[in-house]
């Protein structure tokens, strides 16, 4: 078993029922248990076109998933909870990043750990250190 953090962002839709649907959903997989939540916190969108505030958050798991297998799991969620393809840090319904992942680093096409931008995010800092 694993630990890893996981970031959650939503500024579509009902933004608070989009981060709450989607812990359900990972609460639900199989192999990953839920170890603590942070508060959600509203942020201003870093990036991207000019879009709506976020909501963030980020929780701590623990899984016996692969890095991986769990990214797959997540997108599956994301796709799940309706989210469609649009420009590169552009709005979205749902965004669920893996942040760590234990003391891994890793670099594929698919997936970038630690998360490459975690230090220049307030919205991601903050409540990262709530369930450390
Ligand atoms: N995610 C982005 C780009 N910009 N800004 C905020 N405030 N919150 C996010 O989650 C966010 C962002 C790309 O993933
Ligand atoms: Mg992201
Ligand atoms: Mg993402």
């Amino acid at each position: 078993m694993q630990d890893c953090f996981i970031g959650l962002g939503s500024n579509l839709g009902d933004k608070r029922k989009n981060l709450l649907k989607a812990l359900q959903k990972i609460k639900q997989l199989k192999g990953i248990k839920i170890i603590k939540t942070s508060k959600i916190i509203q942020s201003m969108p870093l990036g991207g076109p000019k879009q709506p505030e976020f909501l963030n958050a980020v929780i701590k798991i623990r899984t016996r998933l692969s890095p991986s297998s769990l990214i797959r799991k997540l997108k599956k969620i994301e796709t799940e909870l309706g989210r469609k393809k649009t420009v590169r840090w552009g709005p979205r319904i749902i965004d669920l990043d893996i942040l760590l992942y234990a003391d891994r680093i890793i670099e594929t096409k698919e997936l970038t750990v630690p998360h490459p931008r975690i230090f220049e995010r307030d919205f991601v800092i903050k409540p990262l250190l709530e369930v450390l």
